[in-house]
């Protein structure tokens, strides 16, 4: 994950941070000003103005206990500054791309150590599921971190319904593949499809969500489209996007980025500010959507979820499984 600059816009042009009361008008007041400011930018790359205007309004929203207190980082940065390798490896790259991904209809396979194995349609899943709002903070490896009103519902509940076996250890997601729409995947970049893992005391945690939306809309292709992983405090490649498939296994399935460079990135990836990657110290990030002479802000373990998570943990070295 080299940090790039991004390609698609200079943040500091973009509106100064706003309140986030969850009133629709605001939002779309932000947008607007965010669209006039930046209509060059997307003339000159031939993005069409709808690749902004994220998808239609999820009604009936619950709010969510698990919510942080911080204030959301403004949606234009939320939704053009990505990492999702399928589209580019360029944190600009996935808002130009992604409009290529078709999200509707979209069926999750579900295999492996489950009483209820099958081809679900992704409507008949959500369906069944209670949607709430979670304010988390997403906290990227490359040391900058962000603060996301998603919306969705917690995996717990999911696995629930497939009704897990004894042997059921882990659970194993996978990304869609199909070069055709995620030209990213025509480049050696990583083993494709991308995949990712989850101890299943991890994967019932109350605070591991599936999630398909953010501000109050169906969620953006570039980040995720229609159904992808929120897993707060674990660095944010741990939250797979676009999911096609579940399995649950009694091994610990591979992972991507471990599979790629397995001193960088381990199976845990726990954020921890006195673990450094390799290459980077992880004690302070960058806040996404702050002016430039904002300092740092200090890491926290587990993101700040160590109340709920720290007993996950207890007797691993976390320095050996990082
Ligand atoms: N399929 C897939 N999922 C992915 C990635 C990716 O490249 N492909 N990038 C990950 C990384 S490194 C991060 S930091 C988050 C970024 O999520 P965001 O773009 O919604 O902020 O998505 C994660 N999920
Ligand atoms: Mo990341």
């Amino acid at each position: 994950m080299r940090n790039k600059q991004p390609s698609l816009l200079t943040y500091n042009d973009v509106t100064p941070k706003e309140d986030f009361d969850n009133s629709r008008a605001l939002i779309s007041a932000s947008r607007r000003q965010f669209m006039l400011q930046s209509s060059t930018v997307m003339l000159a790359s031939g993005l069409a103005p709808s690749t902004l205007w994220a998808g239609n309004k999820i009604e009936n929203i619950k709010k969510s206990m698990y919510s942080t207190k911080e204030k959301p980082t403004p949606y234009e940065y939320v939704t053009t500054y990505n990492n999702f390798y399928e589209f580019g490896t360029g944190k600009g790259d996935p808002v130009v791309n992604a409009h290529r991904l078709k999200t509707k209809p979209w069926s999750v396979t579900v295999e492996g150590e489950v009483g209820k194995p099958g081809v679900y349609d992704l409507e008949d899943i959500l369906k069944r599921q209670q949607l709430e709002e979670r304010i988390y903070r997403l906290r990227c490896v490359e040391a900058w971190s962000m603060v996301v009103p998603w919306i969705g519902f917690s995996l717990a509940e999911l696995i629930k319904q497939m009704e897990p076996t004894s042997k059921a250890k882990y659970v194993e997601f996978t990304t869609l593949y199909d070069p055709e729409q995620m030209p990213g995947q025509n480049r050696r970049t990583l083993k494709w499809p991308y995949t990712e893992g989850l101890r299943m005391d991890e994967a019932m945690n109350p605070l591991t969500l599936m999630a398909t939306g953010l501000y109050g809309e169906e969620m953006p292709n570039q980040n995720g489209a229609p159904l992808r992983l929120i897993v707060p405090w674990k660095y944010g490649f741990k939250s797979i996007k676009s999911i096609v498939k579940i399995r649950l296994t009694e091994h610990m399935p591979k992972t991507s980025w471990n599979e790629v460079a397995s001193r960088e990135y381990g199976f845990y990836a726990n954020v921890n500010p006195q673990v450094p990657h390799p290459r980077w110290s992880q004690s302070r990030e960058r806040i996404i959507g702050a002016s430039l002479f904002t300092p740092k802000r200090d890491t926290e373990m587990f993101n700040g979820y160590g109340e709920q998570v720290a007993s996950l943990y207890k007797g691993m070295s976390l320095r050996r499984f990082f």
